[in-house]
């Protein structure tokens, strides 16, 4: 049912290699689990947002990329640009049978930032920039003020809804369904035809602040303006440069909530490191090396665990602003930030084959109930309700034969 056929070499971590992408990052051994995770009975539930791109793919791709691939094999860095999909196309019958298993080269690529042409970047942050400007989806009575776009739902339904899943199992699971969300919302509501792109911060570890997600011209902007004064948190100022700053060259995000508390202000950033000094950020916990231990743990509970607790807290803390509470989705690193994560969990689950299904820990932030693959990953009303085993494959949708695995997308 849950078929895997990736086999490869590679055991400790290594970064993208910039210019060889197409290098078999994802190979990884397979060794033998420990754990052998659940089976849960799937049954059903359709999400509001996957159907219609998730058909479109499957077909355009099988046709297009599979031509594409026949004579650019040697190209595949680029190939997955520029390959238009309409994601409003009609919708078709997935012919069952149509496609072997194991094929899964339609699903949406994701890639490093630094992998894209400067073209690719351009046409990310302008899809970006285009969600701030499609209305919020939020409900009464969470539509609390008059200024939501449907970007600024994200950081809203991840600081009223996400925190809960903070210091426990479905910090993962629950991550990649937002992640999911939105990238759905950027190819079907402001024409996005890639996929997300996620900061491959090993690269850059030795000093992050030089990292070219940075860049005011083809990334996301720098650090607060260090001519203004300190407005959010503790070192975060406004962001004046780049395509979200507040300066001539950005549509100035604005945020109305710093965590819950409502708090209108400009998106900030205040580089930091862990001693408190300003400007500069503490890459030792995203190192290559790492990373390759934090690879290497068994079971998912303690993955989970030093996943979020020692990997992913340097990245806010260190960026500071907005980005280190609960409505770092203001940020629009958030994505790239979490989508590397996601990508190593998805990488950890390689490793083994019964590590695709395995989810273990508490239920919740606050509870002492044991996970589930049936627990409910909630997004309170604003957009379906699914359970944690539809997102576990990132390349379920492809191979499920009942229709409930969500996901369909590549590293
Ligand atoms: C929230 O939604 C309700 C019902 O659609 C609407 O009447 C109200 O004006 C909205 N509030 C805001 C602040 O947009
Ligand atoms: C909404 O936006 C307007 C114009 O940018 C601003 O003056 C107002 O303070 C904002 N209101 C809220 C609640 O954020
Ligand atoms: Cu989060």
């Amino acid at each position: 049912m849950w078929p895997f056929d990736r086999s490869g070499s590679k055991k400790s971590y290594r970064p993208v290699q910039t210019d060889d992408v197409e290098d078999d990052q994802n190979s990884f051994d397979f060794d033998d689990g420990q754990y052998t995770a659940p089976k849960s009975k799937r049954k059903g539930l359709v999400t509001t947002f996957a159907g219609f791109a998730g058909v479109a793919f499957i077909v355009l791709f099988l046709i297009v990329f599979g031509i594409f691939l026949t004579s650019h094999n040697d190209r595949s860095q680029t190939s997955t640009e520029g390959i238009p999909t309409d994601p409003s196309s009609p919708s078709t019958e997935i012919p069952s049978g149509s496609a072997p298993s194991s094929d899964t080269t339609h699903c949406t690529l994701r890639r490093e930032w630094r992998t894209l042409e400067t073209s690719g970047k351009h046409e990310y942050i302008r899809a970006v920039q285009c969600l701030l400007k499609q209305p919020s989806q939020l409900q009464p009575p969470h539509n609390l003020t008059a200024n939501s776009t449907l970007y600024t739902d994200f950081p809203f339904i991840h600081a009223r809804i996400g925190y809960r899943t903070h210091n426990s199992a479905p910090f993962l699971p629950w991550h990649r369904y937002f992640l999911h969300l939105y990238e759905t919302a950027l190819r079907e509501k402001c024409g996005y035809t890639g996929g997300l792109v996620y900061w491959d911060w090993t690269l850059d570890a030795a000093d992050l602040t030089k990292s070219p997600v940075f860049d005011p011209e083809t990334g996301f902007g720098g650090d607060g303006d260090s001519d203004l004064p300190i407005t959010l948190g503790r070192s975060g100022r406004c962001v004046t440069n780049g395509p979200f700053g507040a300066g001539p060259d950005g549509v100035g995000v604005w945020g109305q909530f710093y965590d819950v508390k409502f708090l209108p202000h400009c998106l900030s950033r205040g580089f930091r490191d862990d001693q408190g000094n300003l400007g500069t950020i503490d890459g030792s916990t995203v190192t290559a090396e790492s990373i390759g231990e934090v690879l290497d743990i068994e079971g998912y509970e303690d993955f989970v665990t030093t996943l979020e607790g020692r990997v992913h807290d340097a990245i806010p803390f260190g960026v500071a602003g907005d980005f280190e509470t609960f409505t770092a989705p203001y940020d629009p690193l958030f994505y790239l930030h979490h989508t590397q994560l996601d990508r190593l969990w998805y990488i950890w689950q390689q490793r083994n084959p019964e590590r695709v299904m395995e989810y273990s820990g508490h239920e919740g932030r606050h509870s002492i109930e044991s996970a589930k693959l049936t627990d409910k990953i909630k997004m309170g009303g604003w957009a379906e309700e699914i359970e944690v085993r539809q997102v576990m494959d990132t390349e379920g949708a492809t191979k499920s034969d009942d229709g409930q695995a969500l996901l369909c997308y590549r590293h």
